[in-house]
């Protein structure tokens, strides 16, 4: 008889539990639990059944802290700004998605709605006649670490205007006037659909909200997301999608890979 072999781990399996880990020690939820339960407390929650990996305090922990950004959050209210001299570059974190690389070469972006069978392919330049809009904006990442970063790009809200795409009616979006035209929801994936995110509309189509192309002054690198990435200051940047291969504006709320994995799908902070 054969040994039997152990079969190789995947290494999106192996990142993606990796990242858990960390996520569970350092995010400020764990922080927050352990200071007020002690070590007692910790060993309490680290033993805790778990979904994913994340003990269930902790994603309740963190669901709540969303639930609270989601009640307060205003489509008028602005995530903080930089001055440029403090931005810098985050270390590139998060891998999933990215396949076996992208041909920036021949990739477009799918833009599409839950209504209609064709899709519109935009390329790169296309998207860039778009205003083009700068601003410094923290990257605030859910296992506990922030930076502000200088981000060139065009807004969501002013893709979905020019092609009409956030409203059933093709007409442009009017969040407190016809709430009803809104598609509610949109989702983002990456080409291979490795990676995918769900937004709310108000969020996505919120005026900080970019599709980014650019990080201080830099064209994108692929580890950073190139040719096009979403910046949400609104959100954690769990909902940060890096290699945007299709943007759906949909019916349904869209599937989430962290909230598979037992985070808050809203993500807000
Ligand atoms: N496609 C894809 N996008 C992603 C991720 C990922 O794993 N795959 N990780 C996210 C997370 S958790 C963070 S904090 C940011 C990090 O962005 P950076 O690599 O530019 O620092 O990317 C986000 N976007
Ligand atoms: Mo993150």
């Amino acid at each position: 008889m054969k040994a039997p072999v152990a079969p190789l781990p995947d290494p999106n399996d192996r990142d993606v539990e990796l990242r858990l880990r960390r996520m569970t020690r350092r995010s400020f939820a764990a922080g927050a639990i352990a200071g007020l339960a002690g070590l007692a407390g910790w060993g309490w929650l680290r033993t805790r059944p778990d979904a994913h990996g994340i003990p269930w305090p902790l994603r309740r922990m963190l669901q709540w802290n969303s639930k609270l950004a989601e009640a307060y959050f205003r489509p008028t209210r602005l995530a903080r700004t930089f001055p440029t001299s403090v931005a810098r570059m985050p270390r590139p974190n998060g891998g999933l998605g990215l396949g076996n690389g992208i041909d920036l070469a021949t990739w477009s972006l799918r833009l599409e709605t839950s209504n209609e069978a064709k899709p519109l392919m935009l390329s790169l330049d296309q998207i860039k006649t778009l205003p083009e809009v700068d601003t410094v904006t923290e990257l605030k990442c859910i296992e506990g670490w922030s930076d502000p970063v200088y981000w060139t790009g065009v807004r969501l809200a002013d893709l979905a205007a020019r092609y009409g795409k956030a409203t059933r009616s093709g007409k442009p979006a009017d969040l407190e006037g016809s709430p009803s035209d809104l598609f509610p929801y949109v989702s983002l994936s990456t080409p291979d659909m490795g990676y995918y995110v769900g937004l709310d509309i108000e969020s996505a189509l919120h005026p900080q909200t970019l599709l980014c192309y650019a990080m201080n002054h830099q064209p994108l690198t692929s580890e950073h997301g190139a040719p096009l990435r979403l910046v949400i200051p609104v959100k954690y940047g769990i909902k940060y999608i890096k290699w945007i291969g299709t943007i759906r504006f949909t019916d349904e709320r869209p599937a989430d890979y962290w909230a598979e994995r037992g985070y808050g799908w809203y993500a807000g902070h």
